[in-house]
């Protein structure tokens, strides 16, 4: 993108107008990341946490029975990065779907 400014000195006595041009990006911006947090407590069961991966992540059983045991192990996992709207959609997800089966587990999200 190409901007031109044209200066116009007052009556331009000696000739001295200038044009500046200035070359300026085209700046797109891409969009902030979230990662989605998924947080152990000692009630929810590990098969329940297993299929809400499976199912909400889409992570065949291997990839969500190791990221059960990490989050059990260590308290918390970063389970997947997405757009805010999606990560907005994963979390109510995992949310609803624990309080449905009425088991404690807290799924959040934060800015990458
Ligand atoms: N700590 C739970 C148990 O021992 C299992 C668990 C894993 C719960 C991950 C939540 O996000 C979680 N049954």
């Amino acid at each position: 993108m190409l901007l031109t400014h044209t200066h116009m000195m007052a009556d331009d006595p000696d000739g001295t107008d200038t044009t500046v041009i200035t070359e300026t990006k085209a700046k797109t911006k891409r969009p902030p990341l979230y990662k989605v947090l998924l947080l152990n407590d000692d009630y929810t069961p590990m098969e329940f946490v297993v299929h809400v991966l499976e199912r909400f992540f889409g992570l065949n059983h291997a990839q969500a029975f190791e990221i059960m045991l990490t989050v059990h192990k260590k308290g918390v996992a970063v389970v997947g990065v997405f757009s805010h709207e999606i990560a907005e959609t994963k979390v109510a997800q995992v949310m609803d779907f624990a309080r449905k089966h009425q088991h404690p587990l807290q799924c959040t999200m934060e800015k990458e």
